[in-house]
């Protein structure tokens, strides 16, 4: 028995010294101290040894497991540490590099321009109102007076999703839902941005653009009040020194209705290329909102008046930046992006 055990350690020993992988550690361990492992075999057979044999043999075989149950968990220790430099080498980390640096992104100048006409407007204490950008047929033609010949309302002009249904060529049926809201409450002061979708597509204009109405609704609304409103706006926007112009115009939604023109903020009214030597650019479509469009949206028209306003997003935009092509906004190429 005691020669056994000898012979045992030995083998052992020579194998634990030889062993160089997680794997024949484990084949190791199985090997002497499995179920049917040469350890285990030496417990069981020393019932047949005699009593006084029995204390000796019983304390060699405990040593023969302590002594492989430590040197399997110090090569294992070691094995694991040489893998671990093994891998440290090939992939040649310096965790002492600077990360990548996370780039910020920045606001579209489409982006910052609605948010500029919102500070301005919430200044002079409108509020934002939104809408649906599928609209009913009744809302945005209907409802801003549009006849019914009128050619916006030609499936070539607009993008029908059915007969009833289109996306909205305009913000103006937002103001008539929040008029159907409020009635018969006044005053009214909101702006309603938003995009708006036009069967065009070309140089100068995008099948989607943004827009920015406003609507004033309150007794004894005039144009002087629009004038006043709109000049606060344009040298808040454009520069103290801007001035403007309104000439006649037509809209089914307004009457009387006015085209405005900011004096150009580039030759200061001298005439150059922006301006097309006039020293004036047209930025806006406003005016007097139209009876008919009070009374469908509940109001009194003897008892209340309103002015309205709309204009294009890209196009002021295109001023405030001197951007010459439209469709730069829309191409999202990070070189143009990152300028504003
Ligand atoms: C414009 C020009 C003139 C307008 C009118 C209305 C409403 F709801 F009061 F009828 N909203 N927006 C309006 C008036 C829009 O855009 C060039």
């Amino acid at each position: 028995m005691l020669e056994k055990i000898k012979e045992i350690r030995e083998a052992m020993q020579q194998e634990l010294q030889t062993a160089e992988s997680a794997g024949q550690l484990r084949d190791l361990k199985v090997k002497y101290l499995g179920k049917k492992g040469s350890i285990s075999e030496l417990s069981k057979s020393m019932g047949k040894l005699s009593p006084e044999e029995r204390p000796q043999a019983g304390q060699l075989v405990n040593e023969l497991r302590c002594l492989l149950e430590e040197n399997l968990e110090a090569k294992q220790k070691e094995i694991a540490a040489k893998a671990m430099q093994a891998r440290l080498a090939a992939e040649q980390l310096d965790v002492t590099l600077p990360g990548a640096p996370v780039k910020m992104g920045t606001k579209h100048p489409l982006t910052l321009v609605v948010d500029e006409i919102k500070d301005i407007f919430l200044g002079m204490g409108y509020t934002v109102a939104e809408g649906p950008q599928v609209e009913l047929d009744y809302y945005n033609f209907e409802r801003m007076n549009l006849p019914a010949d009128h050619p916006a309302r030609d499936m070539q002009d607009s993008f029908y999703i059915d007969a009833r249904r289109l996306l909205r060529t305009h913000t103006s049926p937002v103001q008539a839902r929040v008029m159907d809201q409020m009635r018969p409450q006044y005053p009214i002061k909101i702006i309603a941005p938003g995009a708006v979708y036009r069967r065009d597509d070309d140089a100068t204009h995008s099948p989607m653009f943004h827009q920015v109405e406003g609507l004033v609704v309150d007794e004894n609304i005039s144009l002087a009040d629009l004038k006043g409103t709109l000049l606060n706006f344009v040298r808040q926007m454009f520069g103290e020194d801007r001035e403007i112009r309104l000439r006649p115009s037509f809209f089914p939604f307004t009457e009387p209705s006015v085209e405005v023109d900011i004096s150009c903020m580039l030759c200061g009214g001298e005439g150059c290329r922006t301006c097309k030597n006039t020293g004036w650019i047209e930025i806006l479509g406003a005016g007097i909102v139209h009876p008919n469009v009070l009374e469908m949206s509940g109001y009194d028209s003897e008892k209340v008046t309103g002015f309205a306003f709309g204009f294009g997003v890209e196009r002021i935009a295109m001023l405030k930046y001197g951007i010459d092509d439209l469709r730069v906004m829309f191409e999202n190429d990070v070189r143009f992006l990152q300028k504003f």
